[in-house]
């Protein structure tokens, strides 16, 4: 239900044309590092703005009022970007610091540091800057950068508490935990095998 007196499509018209451009722009850096048949750190690019519903539960939440919402919430527009392996999401990190259409305004890495669930990804939270046919306005941007084994593990956990209004029972909560690290092992897995081919390839 829509409790502030707002217009939403105006308000989100900046925040679906940053990310539309982001996409692009992201999905160019791939399309680059395919042209030179080298590996790319991104596989896939998403992008969702925030439903209504979600802003006004995260409002009450973090005690945001109205006329600060742009400022506070950082993720109203919000971009996900995939990555092969875990080695590939800080490349991708380093890719974006070194951009000069984006400023960089706070990082954390949950890949190293997880959350209590089990959570991991790396979360930058960036200023865009939007030209509209008036203005330019700055907006926050969120990315997560995450491998797919992460991305498989979230996507599930997300879907499984967003059917299950109340917090995970204590069995449940050590299960999901199980489930991430096991996610993480297929990682590290993953990267073993792929420097052992790499080593192997240089040595022929
Ligand atoms: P292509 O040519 O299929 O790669 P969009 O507006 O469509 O760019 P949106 O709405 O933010 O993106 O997200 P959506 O539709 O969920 O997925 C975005 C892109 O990610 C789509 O490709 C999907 O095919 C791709 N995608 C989603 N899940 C996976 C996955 O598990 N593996 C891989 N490799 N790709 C996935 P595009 O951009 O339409 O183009
Ligand atoms: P969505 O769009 O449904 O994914 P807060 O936003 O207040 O919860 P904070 O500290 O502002 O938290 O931001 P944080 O923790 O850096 O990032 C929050 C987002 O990270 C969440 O967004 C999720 O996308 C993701 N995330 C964090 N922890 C978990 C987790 O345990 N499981 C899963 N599946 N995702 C997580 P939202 O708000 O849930 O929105």
């Amino acid at each position: 239900m829509n409790t502030l007196n707002k217009n939403w499509n105006e308000f989100f018209f900046p925040y679906n044309q940053a990310s539309d451009e982001l996409k692009v722009k992201l999905k160019g850096i791939r399309k680059e590092y395919q042209q030179k048949n080298k590996h790319s750190p991104i596989e896939f690019v998403t992008g969702r703005i925030k439903s209504v519903s979600s802003i006004q539960e995260k409002m009450k939440r973090r005690y945001i009022d109205e006329d600060r919402l742009e400022q506070d919430m950082e993720d109203i527009c919000g971009i996900r970007i995939m990555t092969e392996f875990i080695d590939d999401i800080y490349d991708v990190v380093k890719l974006l610091r070194q951009r000069n259409d984006i400023n960089i305004i706070s990082e954390r890495d949950y890949v190293n540091n997880e959350k209590s669930s089990g959570y991991r990804s790396y979360h930058i939270v960036l200023e865009y800057p939007v030209q509209l046919i008036k203005e330019e306005k700055i907006i926050n941007v969120e990315i997560q950068i995450r491998t797919l084994a992460m991305n498989f593990w979230a996507t599930l956990e997300h879907s499984l508490s967003y059917k299950h209004s109340d917090e995970f029972p204590p069995e449940i909560h050590e299960k999901l935990q199980k489930s991430a690290e096991q996610a993480y092992d297929l990682d590290i897995s993953m990267s073993e095998i792929q420097k052992e081919l790499n080593n192997h390839d240089n040595l022929e």
